[in-house]
Formats: C-alpha cells, structure tokens, sequence
C-alpha cells in the first residue's frame, strides 16, 4: 500500500448529500442495502466517483436506476472508481458481510453474540463502498432488521422514526439522524442489551433522554458512567457555552474494542473498562478514567462532530483539542488546588512517560503529522496527550477568556465544516487580535524541544537575568528546526521561599508590577528565539527561580539547581506542581547516581544505596509526608518515584536490570528510613463507612496504599499481616488490589492463595480478571516462563483486546527488567505475540509492535536480540500495513 502524504489533499470529486441504509443483520452473512444521493463538487473539474472498500464483496451496483456492470466501473485495490459519471447521481450499492469472521473489530462485527461498529478510522469502507473520508459529510437514515428474540435492541445514530414486526420472527427499527456527519461518526448496535435511563433538563430547560446499555447483568455497573455523564453535559455548557445537540444520548458498553470508546453520533460506543464499575469490581483510578472517557467522549460532540477533521492529517484537531477539554473538566471536578495539580501531574506523568519516548525514536511524528502508511497507527500519544498540550499553550497565552472567545469564534464559523488545525489556530489568533503565526511550528515540527535556563543575579543593580536557550533535537525526515514560540511561566522565591512580586524590564504595565496594579508573582515569559533573556528589576536578594510553573509548555527544562535549592522548592514552591516537580528532580538525580553504582555491580543493588546519600531527600519526603495541610493525594504523588522508564529515557544507555535495581533500593531506604511515618499514615488514612469515589476519599485511600507499597518492601512478618488483613477485610476493589499488589511482591506466605482466592471469586467479572493477569505480568517476579504460564489459562485469550493487553502489554511495557532480560527471551516472545496477533488484530498487533522502538538506546548485546525480533517480524508473510509501518520504521 502507498504512503498517503498531507500535501497531496485534494477535494472530493463528489459530496454526498443523503445516505439510507438498510441491515439485514445476521451473523453469518450479512446484507447491506445502500442508497447515496451524490452532488459533484463544482470546485473541481473532476468527474470520476472514488468509492473505498476494504475486503468488501460487492453483490450489485446501480446509478441513476441503470445496473452497472464490471465495464462500467474500475476496481483499485478493493476501491470502485466510476469515471465520466454524471452531475447529480443516486447510486444503490449492495454488499454482504461475514460479520462473525471479523476479528479485527473495525466495521461491523460480533463481541458476547451482539452487532457493533466500529468506523473511525476507515471502516466504513468496511461495511459499504463509500466516499470513505471525513470531508464527505452526509445525513443517514438507517433501517435495522433482525430476529426480534436473538436482537431485541436495534440501535443506531439520531432519533428512533419506527420499528415494529415483521412476522417471520424478525423485527425492525428505523433511525434518522438530523445532523450531517462524516461516515466515521456511523454506528449500529444490535443485540441483547439493557439499559439504565434517565431524563435530564438541560439549562436551556429542554429535557433530553440519557441512556447507558450493558449486557443483562450490568445494571449495576451504569451509575458511575451516567453520572459522568450528566456532569460532563452541565460542564459543557458552563465552561464553553455548548449545549447537547440531540434528544437522545445512548453509551453502549462492548467487552471487545480496540480502543476505549468512540463518539459516534448520538450513540457513542464504549469499551466496557470505561462504562462498568461498582466499589466490588473497579478502583479510583478505573472510577477516575471513567469519568475522564465519557467526558472526552461527549465533548467530541461539538469538537470533532459538530465540527470535524478535513483530513486524518487533521486528527489532533479534535483529539488534541477533546483531551484538554476532558483534562480541564476532571480539573474542574476535582476543585481543591492540591487535587488540580495531581491532575496535572498525572497527565504530565502520561506524557513525559510515553510521548517524549515516542517523539525521540522512530515513529517520532509531529501533531500534524505529514505522512502515513496506515492511519490506525497515528491515533498515538503526540497526537492525543501532546496535542492537548498544544492548545493548553493557547489557554497559557491567551488566558481562559481569550481562549473562551476564540472557541466561539471557532464555532460560529466552522460548525458543520470539517477543517484543519490552521483553522483552529486563526479563531485564536483573530478572536484575540494576536499573530500566532510563529505557533504553526507546534504542528509542524516534531520533537521535544529543551529549554537550557540560566540565572544571573546582580545584587548592585538588583536585577535578575534568565537567560532561556532551546534546541531540538532532528527527527526522521526533520534535520532542523526552527524555534518554537513557547510559554515559560516562572516565580522567584525569596529566602524566606516566599514568591517575589516581579517586574519585568521592558514589559507592558498592565503584563507586571507597576504602582497602580497588584503584585504579579508569576509570569508567562515568551520564548521565540533560540536564545532570550529576560531581566527582573528591583530584586533585593538572588532568589532560587521556580521554572515552567504548572509545566507551561511541552519541553524538557534543565537549570542548574543544586540539591538545597531543590529541597527547598519541594517545601516553598507556591506553584504545587514544581513542590512536585523538585521532588522528582531530586529523586532522579539519585537514582542515576545508583544506577551508575549498580551497574558496576550488578547483584549490589543493597549496596547502591548506601553509596548515595539520600538523606535530604529522604527528610523532604518525611516533611511532606506529615504535614497534614496538604492533601492526600498530593502526598501520594509526592512519595511516588519515577517510573522505571522515566529514569531509562533520562539515561545515555538503558540498564533495565540496574534500573530496577537502584529505584527498588531507593524505595526500600525509604521504607526503613520513614517506617514510622508510614505506619502513621496508614493507620489515619483508614476510612469507616461506605465505599465513596470522591477525589477526598480516593486520596485517602492513595496515600494509605502508597504507605502500604513502601512498607512492602521490608518484606517482614507484620507488613505481611497487614497486607493479608486488608486483602481479607476490603470492602472495595482499590484496597483490595492494593494488598493484593503489596502481597505478591513479598515473599508473604498467603500470596499465592491470595492469588487464587481473588481469581475464583472474580471469576464471573472480565475487567477483573485483566486486573489479575496485570498484576501477575508486572509482579517482580514474574519473566517469560512464568508469562507463558499465565498464556495456558483457560481464561487468557488474545482475541479479547483487553486480555492480550492485560497480560502481554502489561509485560512488555510494564516489567521491563523481566522483559528486557540479558538472554533475549522476553524479546523472542514480543516477536511470536506480534506475529500472532498480526493475523487476528493488525490494530492490536502494531501497539504492541511498539513496544522495541527504542532498542537503539540499549547496550549492544540487548539490541542485538531486538534486532533478530524485530526481523522475525518483518520477515513474516501477509504482514498489515499496521505492523509493517512500525518495523519498517524502528529498522530504518
Ligand atoms: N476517536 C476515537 C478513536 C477510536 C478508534 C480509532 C481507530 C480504531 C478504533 C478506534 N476506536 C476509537 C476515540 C477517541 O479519541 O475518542
Ligand atoms: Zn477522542
């Protein structure tokens, strides 16, 4: 298949005015009954109709009532191209589908005996020939026909017009939505389902009709998700003014999906891991992505429906632009300023921890990326997670009105469109009357950039010099860049680690300190050079800066704090995000003096610990642990080391083996050093009562377990007692995983019953058992042996995207000391999964192929095993397009 290129956009020959579809729906064979109404775009002097397929069997083609034979039309790799046609063509296009074949769970296909769609990104083109391309938008009527007993709910987009019986056991129901929409947006469900329904009165006092649908047995499992809902429909309109555009909003769960929900018009669909969840089978982090998820989804209603993608080089357009608004509606959920900045921190920790790996090895694309093999392999976090970053500078800049004006703006003139990112960035721009000209580069330049920032303090003159340097590094197919305009907010904290009121040389009045106005404490600085400085007057004693407040732009800072300065921020900083922020600096630091120790000696990971004095760390970490003005889940993140990738993309060469081991002795010198504080800590953080998910009590729970995890690691009699105690007593599946976390990386004498009780009592729940085989694939003990164990369960499957991912990706991503093992076997068993999954789920098959992208940063012996892996791959017959990208591109 050709590499599709940005600039090679052109228009579409042909817009589709009406689409009327009629399913006869049957998992065998299915039969599609298409009618489109064509118009040619006059724009163009093109008179051929390109119509996509993909492994589509075509049973009969009709334009303007004339049957149209093989003479007539041209098939191009599984598309039709109807050359010469006329201006005005209705065309009647019959197709059968094999839908219980289809594993690869785009179009349409059978999850638990039920019908789903899936269509973004071309899978429409999976269920009808079509102008299969986003700026093709049309209205759809859509009739559904089914046996009435195997498929009592016939669900599709918009407003239900009929349904009825149609004798012979089968009934129907004809759906009509009202808005035009791109064919990505289609969707159809059938099957046995139930919902739970409720009527809701927007503020305009018009009343609307929720509905969540789950397989019988799950009502119990709906409360959380409509919630969700309703406060992301009341959000929307507060925040951004827009309002539910439908009188009826269904959410369908499905156990197999190859992502985690998608916004079909009016219905959107969703992987069940972001609908279900009652205090027996989810955690706060699972209560936490489900509000997240029915958020992003929802918002797409006017970001990414109402006003959509010209083209798939477009994508952030919407993502981007939905992630911030979901991130900004958990954000305003929360409320408490400690709990916003543990949002931030966590969505902070997303990106660093896979985008700016992503952005500096092979697949590494920019937010408008300029080409591609296949399109499902570029729904990746530069486009999502760095793209929300992205428009959250836009909010940086022009502050949360500006931003509210160019979103209206945006809407008033692009609604029913489908657009591109320059678009988006004009409404800014206009609305604000600002040039952000310079800001195209965040789309078109790929690459973390990093800031160098210098202090130059002159206590003659007192004034402050921060001097700010960017580079970036090339990417594949971009050698140079240009800089880019980015957003550095800062603070200077005088001795007393209190902000200093700034005034900046040269900077408009109303911008900082002047007589008439009140102190600024922290300000956005604009860096668009390579090279900038900005002077501060008026500054009586050399502050320590805090740098990048709230991570005001998606870059890397470097400043050269000593290990004081840093603990003094974590306990001064008013920015609560660089408290944080100091803290892991410090760690890092650490513990890349211990890997160096441990990778000398490579069993000498006890000793590593000793041979890094950690005691200001150490004493930071018991400050914030006890002080009670802060909030738990601050704490909790406070107390969490990096992650193991994070230390390895810190490093030159990554030693996953020292890795694991200097951050496990870091955690256990914690634990001996701060054992009182821990037990403290845990024992007030216990809570009576009720499971509740609220952000106050999620935290408790947090800081209780992290407590628990550190006094796991002494690995002694009392912590096994207590971990066993609260397996036993739990009244929630978040204490409950916890301890069972905490008892599997002991040598505790219950963690294998513990293991065992916790599969068969769960048996019945599908998200737990993911949650079981997880927790086994990441436990410390667990290599490939053990993993291929855990293949033979009867309950393990790879057709079932969640389990693959619960167990494989969970190894291959989640352990990487086991996985990365010296012997190669780890990366010998990464290539047979690929090579499997290749032929039951490309989509599926390609994430995990990512998983060796950075192979070139390991010590030769390791990448040699990657690169035999990766050629097995390669090297295999009928490999996808999707799994094809990837290799070719980590080989290049
Ligand atoms: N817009 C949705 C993308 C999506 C998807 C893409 C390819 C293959 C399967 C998929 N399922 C969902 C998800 C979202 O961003 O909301
Ligand atoms: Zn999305």
């Amino acid at each position: 298949a050709p590499t599709i290129y940005r600039e090679q956009y052109t228009p579409p020959a042909y817009f589709v005015d009406t689409v009327d579809m009629g399913f006869d729906l049957d998992q065998v064979t299915t039969r599609v009954a298409t009618r489109i109404k064509l118009t040619r775009n006059d724009a163009t002097d093109d008179h051929t109709i390109i119509l996509f397929g993909d492994e589509l069997k075509l049973v009969s083609l009709t334009m303007n009532g004339t049957l149209l034979g093989k003479r007539d039309y041209e098939l191009v790799d599984g598309n039709l191209h109807i050359p010469g046609a006329p201006d005005q063509v209705t065309l009647d296009i019959e197709t059968v589908l094999a839908p219980s074949q289809n594993t690869s769970l785009m179009g349409l296909y059978v999850s638990s005996g039920n019908f789903f769609t899936q269509c973004e990104a071309e899978g429409f083109r999976k269920i009808t020939f079509f102008p299969d391309r986003p700026d093709v938008m049309a209205k759809y009527t859509v009739m559904l026909r089914a046996d009435k007993a195997a498929y009592p709910v016939l669900l599709s987009n918009g407003n239900l017009i009929e349904e009825g019986d149609l004798g012979d056991g089968r009934h129907y129901a004809l759906w009509e939505d009202p808005f035009k929409k791109p064919s990505y947006l289609f969707a159809l469900v059938a099957g046995k389902l139930v919902c739970q329904e409720e009527t809701y009165r927007l503020q305009s006092g018009r009343d609307v009709q929720l509905q969540v649908w789950v397989e019988p047995g799950n009502l119990d499992k709906t409360q959380h998700a409509m919630d969700s809902l309703k406060n992301s429909i009341r959000w929307d309109e507060k925040r951004f003014g827009l309002e539910l555009d439908l009188d009826r909003f269904m959410i369908v769960a499905v156990g197999d999906f190859n992502m985690g929900a998608m916004e079909n018009k009016g219905l959107n669909i969703f992987n069940t891991k972001f609908v279900l969840a009652n205090p027996r089978i989810a955690t706060d982090i699972d209560y936490a992505n489900i509000e997240a998820v029915v958020g992003h989804e929802y918002f797409h209603n006017w970001t990414g429906n109402r006003v959509t993608c010209r083209d798939w080089f477009q994508l952030s357009l919407k993502e981007g632009l939905t992630v911030f608004r979901d991130q900004e509606f958990s954000a305003d959920l929360i409320g408490s300023t400690s709990g916003r900045a543990v949002k931030r921190i966590d969505d902070v920790r997303v990106l660093r921890q896979n985008q700016f790996p992503e952005d500096a090895g092979p697949m590494a694309h920019s937010v408008r990326p300029d080409s591609y093999l296949e399109i499902n392999n570029f729904y990746t976090v530069t486009i999502y997670e760095k793209g929300a970053e992205v428009v959250r500078m836009y909010q940086t800049l022009l502050g949360r009105d500006g931003f509210r004006k160019g979103m209206d703006l945006y809407f008033a003139r692009h609604d029913g469109q489908a657009v591109t990112c320059n678009d988006f960035r004009a409404a800014m721009a206009d609305a604000n009357g600002r040039d952000l000209t310079q800001f195209e580069r965040w789309y078109s330049q790929a690459g973390t950039p990093a800031v160098t920032a210098r202090m130059d303090y002159d206590a003659a003159a007192k004034t402050v010099t921060l001097t700010l340097a960017q580079t970036c590094a090339p990417s594949p197919g971009q050698e140079d860049k240009l800089p880019f305009a980015i957003p550095v907010a800062v603070g200077l904290l005088d001795n007393a680690g209190k902000d200093m009121a700034l005034v900046l040389q040269g900077a408009p009045a109303e911008r900082t300190n002047s007589k008439r106005s009140k102190p600024v404490h922290s300000l956005v600085l604009e860096l668009t050079e390579a090279e900038q400085s900005f002077i501060f007057t008026g500054v009586t004693e050399k502050p320590v800066p805090s740098l990048l407040r709230d991570f005001s732009a998606p870059v890397v800072l470097t400043f050269d704090y000593s290990d004081t300065e840093l603990a003094f921020l974590m306990g001064h900083d008013s920015d609560a995000f660089n408290r944080w922020e100091a803290g892991q600096r410090l760690a890092t630091r650490y513990l890349l003096a211990m890997v160096g120790t441990v990778s000398a000696d490579k069993t000498a990971d006890q000793t590593a610990a000793a041979t890094v004095d950690a005691t200001l760390l150490i004493e930071a970490l018991r400050t914030t642990l006890t002080d009670q003005s802060l909030g738990q889940s601050y704490r909790e993140v406070i107390l969490t080391l990096p992650s193991e990738t994070m230390i390895a993309e810190a490093l030159p060469v990554i030693a996953p083996q020292a890795i694991h081991g200097a951050r496990q002795a870091l955690r256990r010198a914690l634990a001996q050093a701060l054992q009182p504080e821990f037990i403290a800590a845990y024992s007030a953080n216990r809570i009576d009562g009720a499971y509740q998910p609220d952000a106050e009590s999620a935290g408790k729970r947090a800081l209780k377990n992290v407590a628990l995890s550190y006094l796991a690691e002494l690995d002694d009699a009392p912590v096994h007692t207590l971990a066993q105690l609260q397996y036993d007593s739990a009244d929630n599946m978040t204490d409950r995983l916890a301890a069972l976390g905490a008892l599997v990386n002991t040598s505790a004498p219950g963690r294998q019953a513990a293991l065992a009780s916790f599969y068969s009592e769960f048996e019945a729940e599908p998200l737990v058992i993911d949650k079981w085989f997880t927790l086994q694939a990441m436990a410390r003990s667990t290599d490939v042996a053990t993993v291929r164990e855990l293949m033979r369960h009867p309950a393990f499957t790879l057709k079932n995207p969640n389990r693959a991912r619960s167990l494989i990706f969970s190894f291959c991503n989640g352990n990487p000391s086991q996985f990365h093992a010296i012997d190669g076997s780890g990366h010998a068993f990464w290539a047979e999964q690929v090579i499997a999954l290749n032929s039951i789920n490309p989509q599926v098959a390609a994430r995990l192929a990512r998983s060796l992208d950075r192979w070139r940063k390991y010590p030769p012996a390791q990448q040699a095993s990657m690169q035999e892996a990766l050629r097995k791959v390669a090297d295999t017959a009928a490999l996808s397009n999707d799994v094809l990208e990837v290799i070719t591109k980590a080989l290049t």
